[in-house]
C-alpha cells in the first residue's frame, strides 16, 4: 500500500530543484529539501515512539519548519493536529487531554508551563521555534535521508482540526488523506495552479485556510510560495510584482486596501486573488476591483468540509456570493427545521456532501450523528440559496457563530467564562459589524446592583482563560437582556442596537 496524500505530493513534481518555500530574508526550500526534511523529522517521530494512528500536536510560530512538521506526520502515517498559537495554557490542556497526542510540539518560550500538562497527561514533549530550531529539529538532524513511508489509504486520518462548537466542548474534526487530497487536486485544476505559480502565503497554517487550501494546492502545482510569518500589507505589496497569486480571509484585502501601494501596476503580475472564510463585503470586491483591475474570486468552506463552492476563474465572480459547488460536491438548501429539499431559489440550510467531507468529531459518535443526515449530508450550519444563475449566496448562520478576522468564535464560550465571573447575573455575547475585522465580538452584561465589575475588570478576568481573538472588543452593561416570550435572548434585537458601535473605530 501506498501513502495517498504524500505520495501525491512526492509526485507533483518531477524537478526536485524547483523552489518550493522562499522565506523572504531567511532560507529558501526546493522540493528536494522538503524531501531530504520530512525525510528526517519523520525519522524523529518514530524515534519518539509515535506510531500509524498517533496524533502530533503542535502549537508553534509559523515557520517553513513548522510545514515541514506536517509533511513528516503524513510520511510517519501520524495524524497531525495543529493549534492556534493564540490558545491559552487552559485551552491548550482540553485539547490534549481530549486528543491524547503521543507526542506535542510547541514554542520554546511555552515549554515550561506545556511541559506540567505533558507529563500530567503522559505525552512527549519536544520545541520548534520561528527560526525552526528546537530540539525536535535537533533529533532530526541526526536523522538519515532515507526513510520508508508508513502506508496509509484515503481513509486513513491524516489530521484532527479542532472547532469551537455552539455547545460548549471544541470538538476534533477528523480529516482523512482522500478528504484532504481529493480537495486539493479539485482546488488545483479549478483555480488552474501550476509549477509557475508563486503564491503569497500570509495565513496562519493551524487552520483548513493556510494549511490545507494554500499549502496543499501548492504542493500539488509543483509551485512555490513566499511564506510570510504573518500578515504584513507592506511586504505583501513589496512582494507582489514576483507572485501571481493571493489568498486571504476578507480582513486581508480590507487592509490592503488602506495603501496607497495597491495599485494596478503593483498588481499587474498577479493572475488570481482568492478570498475564504468569512464573507467579503460586496464593497471591498468592488473597490479591489477598481484599484488593481482584479475581481476576487470568493470561495465557501469549513474545517468539517474543506471547500464546499467557488466562483468560476473563467466566467463571472458575482461579488456577494460564494460561486457554484465544486466538482464532485453535492449541495444542496433543506428546511432547516425538517430537513425537507427547498425550492430552487429559496433560504434554508446549506448541507453537503462528497470525498471532502470530514470522517466526524474525534470520540464524539452522537455529536457526529447529529450532524448528519441519514443519507451521508452534513449539516454546514450555514443559511444560504442557490440563485437561477447557480450561484450559491450565504445569507445568514443557523449556528450562533461570530467571525472575527476569519477566526470562528463561539458565543457561548464566552458566555461561559465570563458568567463564571463573581457579580455577572448573565451574558449574551454578539457579533457586530467591526470594519477591519468584518464582525466584532461584543458582550453585554448583566451584573449585581453591588458588584464592583467594570469592563476593564472583566476583561482582565477572560485574559488567562480564553484566546484573544475570543476576548470581546467591547464589554457594555445593560439592566436585562431583551426576552421573547419563551425566555430566550433575542440576540438580533442586541445586533441591532448596537449596530453603529464600531462604526468609527
Ligand atoms: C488578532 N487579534 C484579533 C484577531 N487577530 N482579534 C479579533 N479577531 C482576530 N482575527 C487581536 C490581537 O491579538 C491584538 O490584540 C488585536 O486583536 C489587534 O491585533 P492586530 O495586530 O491588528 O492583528 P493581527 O495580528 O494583524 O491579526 C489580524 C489578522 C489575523 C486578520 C491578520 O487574525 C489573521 O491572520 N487571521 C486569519 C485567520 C484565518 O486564517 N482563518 C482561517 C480559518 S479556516 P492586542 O490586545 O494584543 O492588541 C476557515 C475555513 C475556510 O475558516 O473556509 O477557510
Ligand atoms: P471554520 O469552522 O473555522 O472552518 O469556519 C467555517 C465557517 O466560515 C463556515 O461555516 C461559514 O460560516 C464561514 N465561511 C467560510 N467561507 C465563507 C465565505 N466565503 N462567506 C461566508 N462565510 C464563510
Amino acid at each position: 500500500m501506498s501513502n495517498h496524500l504524500f505520495d501525491a505530493i512526492r509526485d507533483a513534481t518531477a524537478n526536485r530543484e524547483a523552489m518550493l518555500i522562499d522565506v523572504p530574508g531567511d532560507r529558501r526550500w526546493t522540493y528536494r529539501d522538503m524531501l531530504d526534511e520530512t525525510a528526517k523529522l519523520a525519522a524523529a517521530l518514530v524515534e519518539l515512539g509515535v506510531t500509524p494512528g498517533d496524533r502530533v500536536a503542535a502549537q508553534v510560530e509559523k515557520s517553513a519548519q513548522a510545514v515541514m512538521l506536517y509533511l513528516a506526520c503524513l510520511r510517519a502515517g501520524a495524524v497531525y493536529l495543529p493549534l492556534n498559537t493564540a490558545y491559552t495554557l487552559a485551552e491548550l490542556d482540553y485539547f490534549i487531554g481530549d486528543a491524547e497526542p503521543r507526542l506535542v510540539v510547541v514554542s520554546p518560550d511555552a515549554a515550561r508551563n506545556v511541559a506540567v500538562i505533558a507529563a500530567r497527561r503522559s505525552t512527549s514533549m519536544e520545541t520548534l521555534d520561528r527560526q525552526g530550531g528546537g530540539t525536535l529539529m535537533q533529533r532530526a538532524s541526526a536523522a538519515g535521508r532515507a526513510f520508508a513511508d508508513v502506508p496509509r489509504g484515503p481513509d486513513d486520518l491524516a489530521a484532527i482540526l479542532y472547532t469551537s462548537g455552539t455547545t460548549g466542548r471544541s470538538k476534533g474534526a477528523m480529516l482523512s488523506h482522500d478528504n484532504l487530497l481529493s480537495n486539493a487536486v479539485t482546488l488545483r485544476d479549478i483555480w488552474r495552479f501550476t509549477a509557475k505559480d508563486r503564491l503569497i502565503h500570509a495565513l496562519p497554517i493551524f487552520h483548513t485556510h493556510g494549511l490545507f487550501v494554500a499549502t496543499n494546492v501548492v504542493l500539488l502545482s509543483g509551485a512555490s510560495m513566499f511564506f510570510l510569518p504573518a500578515f504584513d500589507a507592506e511586504e505583501i505589496l513589496r512582494l507582489l510584482p514576483q507572485a501571481t497569486t493571493f489568498m486571504g480571509v476578507p480582513t486581508f484585502y480590507v487592509r490592503l486596501l488602506q495603501h496607497e501601494g495597491l495599485t494596478r501596476e503593483a498588481a499587474a503580475n498577479m493572475r488570481l486573488f482568492i478570498s475564504g472564510s468569512a464573507p467579503l463585503l460586496a464593497e471591498t470586491h468592488r473597490r479591489f476591483r477598481e484599484r488593481t483591475g482584479h475581481a476576487i474570486l470568493e470561495r465557501y468552506g469549513m474545517t468539517e468540509t474543506n471547500m464546499n463552492t467557488s466562483n468560476p476563474y473563467e466566467g463571472e465572480r458575482v461579488a456577494g456570493t460564494v460561486g457554484f459547488p465544486l466538482p464532485g460536491v453535492e449541495l444542496r438548501i433543506t428546511d432547516p427545521e425538517t430537513g425537507e429539499l427547498l425550492e430552487q431559489g429559496e433560504v434554508g440550510m446549506i448541507e453537503v456532501r462528497g470525498p471532502n467531507v470530514f470522517k466526524g468529531y474525534w470520540r464524539m459518535p452522537e455529536k457526529t450523528k447529529a450532524e448528519f443526515r441519514e443519507d451521508g449530508f452534513f449539516i454546514t450550519g450555514d443559511l444560504g440559496r442557490i440563485d437561477e444563475a447557480g450561484y450559491v449566496h450565504i445569507v445568514g448562520r443557523g449556528k450562533d457563530l461570530v467571525i472575527s478576522g476569519g477566526y470562528n468564535v463561539y458565543p457561548k464560550e464566552v458566555e461561559t467564562e465570563i458568567d463564571r465571573v463573581p457579580g455577572v447575573v448573565e451574558s449574551a455575547v454578539i457579533g457586530v459589524p467591526h470594519p477591519d475585522f468584518g464582525e466584532g465580538v461584543t458582550a453585554i452584561v448583566v451584573v449585581r446592583p453591588e458588584a464592583a465589575v467594570d469592563e476593564r475588570t472583566l476583561l482582565g478576568s477572560l485574559k488567562d482563560r480564553l484566546a484573544r481573538y475570543k476576548q470581546p472588543k467591547r464589554v457594555l452593561f445593560v439592566d436585562e437582556l431583551p426576552r421573547n416570550t419563551m425566555g430566550k435572548v433575542q440576540k438580533n434585537v442586541l445586533r441591532e442596537r448596537y449596530l453603529s458601535l464600531y462604526e468609527d473605530t
